[in-house]
């Protein structure tokens, strides 16, 4: 036995085994929290989520695309919106996970090779479903947007919405269109049901209304817009939205007449994108107008049941977030507060979605 052996006496040996393994495993949690993939911009003046609320177990599948809203109160709504946006109330929120940006043509490809999965758009209608319609008009298809030439009343929307045959998530401006080399643009023309479908799959969750507007509002309290108070900070576009005299004219300011890649635009202060403008974005809530009236300080998650005075009869989801087609002075759905509707086996050309995932 060696001189050295013999200075090592067993029992120490084993402890300072332990303990060294004890510091190792330790630096490795440590430096696993350091080297966390960076979750987005965050104002200076809020704590970040590492170290905060984050949970450890269990996590959603793919972290890496998304990010970790700590949970909060805010106030929801808006007094100087619509009226469905009032009254303005105090919000408690658990804290969620939320995709950085709205699902894309290839995420929802990888979910429809996967299951076999046919989106509403794509099935021929059920004439059980609409017994009043001829056959002939019982054709697959889904509403693009298609304006008409010259100057048009804003009073009546379907006047630039055109049911078009064979138009889908695959074919988003009709049979002759397609999606090649739009693989991070962002799906559309998937219905309420198709995107809870792909959200199951995905073992997510479509947001709930108040978890999309307290995620939308990336930190800010009451600011008219997810970046701030003013539209056009600094001359320079924030979203995808629609410049220009709705529906013909179009001066691009931001760069795009449709959709845009998602991630193009700047993200809000959760590291957030396209949470204004680019596409609609369904949540999981039924739409009331009243529902803000009645609801349960916190994780509300919407009224039992649908009214929209406009089509009584027809129950609705809850849309948020506006789309390329908002313009500044007709829509202005990219308002962090703004409210939109639609039936749940309705597919747009402008209305895609993102997912959620919480331990709870
Ligand atoms: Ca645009
Ligand atoms: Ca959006």
């Amino acid at each position: 036995m060696s001189q050295n052996h013999q200075n090592v006496k067993p029992p120490n040996s084993v402890t300072q085994l332990l303990a060294a393994l004890v510091i190792v495993l330790a630096g490795v949690a440590l430096g696993y929290q350091l080297i966390r993939p960076h979750e987005g911009p965050r104002p200076a003046n809020r704590p970040t989520a590492l170290g905060h609320d984050v949970p450890t177990t269990p996590r959603p599948p793919d972290t890496n695309a998304m990010v970790w809203i700590p949970g909060g109160t805010f106030w929801m709504g808006s007094e100087d919106g619509k009226p469905d946006e009032r009254p303005v109330h105090q919000v408690m929120v658990d804290g969620f996970w939320m995709d950085k940006t709205e699902v894309t043509n290839e995420q929802f490809e990888r979910f429809v090779r996967s299951t076999g999965y046919v989106t509403v758009a794509e099935r021929k209608p059920d004439p059980r479903d609409f017994p009043d319609a001829p056959p002939e008009n019982l054709v697959a298809g889904s509403v693009v947007f298609s304006p008409p030439p010259g100057e048009v009343s804003l009073e009546n929307h379907y006047v630039w919405w055109k049911y078009l045959a064979g138009a889908s998530w695959r074919h988003p401006e009709g049979p002759d269109s397609g999606i090649r080399g739009r693989e991070k643009y962002p799906v559309v023309h998937v219905c309420w049901e198709d995107a809870a479908a792909y959200a199951r799959w995905a073992g997510k969750r479509l947001p709930t209304e108040a978890e999309w507007e307290y995620a939308a509002r990336g930190g800010l309290d009451r600011q008219p817009f997810i970046w701030g108070k003013d539209l056009v900070p600094n001359g320079k576009w924030q979203a995808n939205i629609w410049q220009g005299r709705f529906p013909n004219d179009n001066t691009l300011a931001d760069g795009f007449r449709g959709t845009a890649p998602v991630g193009t635009l700047p993200p809000n202060g959760y590291g957030l994108h396209d949470m204004g403008g680019n596409v609609w974005e369904w949540c999981s809530d039924w739409y009331r107008p009243d529902s803000y009236s009645n609801s349960p300080a916190r994780n509300p998650s919407g009224p039992a049941d649908s009214f929209d005075p406009n089509e009584p009869g027809m129950p609705k989801k809850v849309m948020r977030g506006g789309s390329y087609l908002c313009s500044d002075l007709y829509c202005t759905g990219y308002r962090p507060s703004a409210r939109m509707k639609s039936s749940p086996d309705t597919g747009l050309s402008h209305t895609g979605f993102r997912c959620v995932w919480s331990p709870r």
